[in-house]
């Protein structure tokens, strides 16, 4: 499928990258500059870092002519979000040490440092390794962090579910010891390269990133039919049967480029055993790496490979790799999407606690003291931690005897009264990071969404209709790293101060939501939502969810 005279930059530079060893280690030596060279830019993004820059800065250093202020952001692999106290307090010792201090939760249930200098990368990544930590294959055209429903406590079997995001991680490592070489100092031994052979990923990796997710319904808190794949486990009578296969989930679009569009996976089958369900996974990575398109990565995800090829093609394609057919899809449904604040106890009788991060920024500020709560919970060596797909946290596995301990940390640091006095839209809205870091951005994020929420929450009071679960997620550009097209209300940036407004996007992430007005400022958006909540409160059906009524009212209707 892809054009192999017109291969775009980075498959050329991804080939000539020596099993993603570029020439980084130079780049760290050259003193002159905060920057490393530009291909190995491409190339750190396979050991989970980007180059950045500040871009509050941008223009006081370019009147100074200085070389703009250049830093980098790590982001971490954990499977499902799962990291242990002892791992969250050495995070927290990194992050201040290294970085701007604050630890970001992402939408995919990891966490990324922001603002670490070049000489600081390499003692970051050996103190997580000392602390059994790495950010191997975050980022770049290859697997990504597994995500997995984030809540042990909504079903018995959560933890053999949950086992799957670490095994489908380590099926899809790439083989190359780079990361070790260049990061912990590991020797170059020339006979390493017979190990470093990769069936999977070759010299060329894959055309684009790749995402995997696992949904344990009703839940599909972690978006499944975003995921390039997802899993949907199949449970009845209180045991896995297996999981459905759903492919072809993506939401970044590109403005005025009507090639790009958002889609939702496409549920293709159903495996039973683990060595089926696992096998299927590396088929649709070889799938992908082998018809992918490789000269436009606008068009390289999954999802533009599966829409050419046909979704019977595709299967098929699949089955001829794997040896054998997929059954037929097994029923399943989602109700929720939202994460379950507060205690909640498992079947086990371990209890958990969900607590409200606004957009997963842990830090202390004026208001609440949220790092060293956590710090303070992570020392009593009596919980753990999951990070959640809509940036929160859930404290986890903590024993009953242990739970009043852990409660009085809460209590006093006041995490239970800031988790309940957020109010629904608050703890339902996700931003992306944007300014001043993400290059990407056209318009603000995380900074500016919980702003805009204290002038959008009067105007749903003023309709009593305050305690509605409304999904509302924002982001600065259309690549759609808060999800904001699988949101009740999207926004998305275009222009500083500038965003498009979408609705109709379901409640559960079933339905992706439509452009229903384009490049609004604050006073268009407010205007609009007063309008809209006015006629959802006056015309919707009962209970039915702002994002059903806005569908039927606004979108199938034209
Ligand atoms: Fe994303 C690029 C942040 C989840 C689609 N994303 C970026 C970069 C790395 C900008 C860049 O390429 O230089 C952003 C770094 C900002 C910063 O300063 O930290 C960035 N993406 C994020 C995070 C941190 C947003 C957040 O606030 O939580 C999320 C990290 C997830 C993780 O832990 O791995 C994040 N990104 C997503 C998601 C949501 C998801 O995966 O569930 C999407 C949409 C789903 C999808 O992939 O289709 C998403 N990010 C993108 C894209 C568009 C990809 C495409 O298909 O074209 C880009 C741009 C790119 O890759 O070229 C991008
Ligand atoms: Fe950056 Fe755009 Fe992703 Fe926001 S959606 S973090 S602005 S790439």
């Amino acid at each position: 499928m892809s054009d192999k005279n017109n291969l775009s930059a980075i498959e050329k530079i991804k080939v000539a990258s020596d099993g993603l060893r570029g020439s980084i280690q130079q780049s760290l030596q050259d003193e002159i500059t905060g920057a490393i060279r530009e291909d190995d830019t491409a190339v750190i993004k396979f050991h989970g870092m980007y180059q950045q820059d500040d871009r509050d800065r941008r223009e006081e250093r370019a009147e100074k002519k200085l070389d703009r202020l250049y830093t980098f952001m790590i982001r971490l692999r954990l499977p499902g979000g799962f990291i242990s106290a002892e791992k969250w307090i050495a995070a927290n010792e990194i992050a201040l040490d290294n970085s701007t201090g604050v630890i970001k939760i992402t939408t995919r249930q990891t966490i990324q440092l922001h603002g670490l200098i070049k000489s600081k990368i390499r003692p970051t990544i050996k103190s997580f390794s000392e602390a059994k930590l790495d950010s191997i294959a975050t980022c770049g055209d290859i697997n990504r962090n597994v995500s997995c429903t984030s809540h042990p406590g909504e079903s018995p079997i959560h933890a053999q579910v949950f086992a799957y995001a670490d095994k489908i991680s380590n099926l899809l490592m790439p083989k190359t010891k780079a990361y070790y070489e260049i990061w912990l100092d590991d020797e170059k031994i020339a006979d390493k390269k017979e190990e470093e052979i990769d069936p999977l990923y070759q010299d060329r990796y894959l055309p684009r990133k790749f995402k995997i997710g696992i949904a344990i319904p009703p839940n599909n808190d972690v978006d499944i039919f975003t995921n390039d794949l997802g899993l949907i486990a199949i449970i009845e009578n209180n045991e896995l049967k297996g999981f459905n296969i759903a492919v072809g989930g993506g939401l970044s679009t590109t403005h005025g480029n009507a090639a790009t569009y958002a889609r939702l996976g496409t549920v293709i089958g159903f495996a039973d055993t683990e060595e089926k369900v696992l096998k299927t996974i590396y088929e649709v990575l070889t799938v992908q790496r082998d018809f992918g398109n490789r000269s436009d990565r606008k068009l390289a995800r999954l999802k533009y490979t599966l829409d050419k090829m046909g979704v019977d093609a595709f299967r098929q394609e699949v089955e001829k790799r794997t040896g054998f057919a997929l059954e037929q899809a097994r029923p399943y449904e989602f109700n929720q999407r939202s994460d379950r604040y507060g205690w909640l106890q498992n079947a086990q009788g371990v209890w958990y606690y969900t607590l409200f991060i606004e957009n997963g920024r842990v830090l202390d500020d004026e208001k609440i003291a949220l790092k060293t709560a956590l710090l303070e919970v992570a020392k009593t060596g009596k919980a753990n931690f999951l990070f959640t797909s809509n940036q929160n946290m859930i404290i986890s596995d903590v024993a009953d005897k242990d739970k009043a301990a852990i409660n009085e940390i809460l209590e006093h640091f006041k995490i239970i009264e800031h988790t309940e006095a957020a109010s629904h839209l608050r703890k339902n809205s996700i931003a992306c990071v944007a300014l001043p870091t993400c290059p990407l951005a056209l318009a603000e994020g995380q900074r500016y969404m919980p702003s805009l929420i204290t002038s959008i929450e009067p105007l749903l009071a003023k309709y009593q209709l305050d305690k509605e679960d409304i999904i509302m997620r924002m982001t600065g550009c259309p690549n759609g790293c808060a999800r904001p097209y699988a949101a009740e209300i999207g926004f998305v940036g275009t222009a500083p101060g500038k965003y498009n407004l979408h609705i109709g996007g379901d409640n559960e992430g079933e339905r992706l939501n439509t452009l229903y007005k384009e490049s609004l400022d604050e006073a268009g958006i407010l205007a609009e939502l007063d309008n809209l909540f006015e006629t959802f409160k006056n015309e919707r059906t009962s209970k039915e969810s702002f994002g059903d009524f806005s569908f039927r009212k606004y979108v199938a209707a034209n």
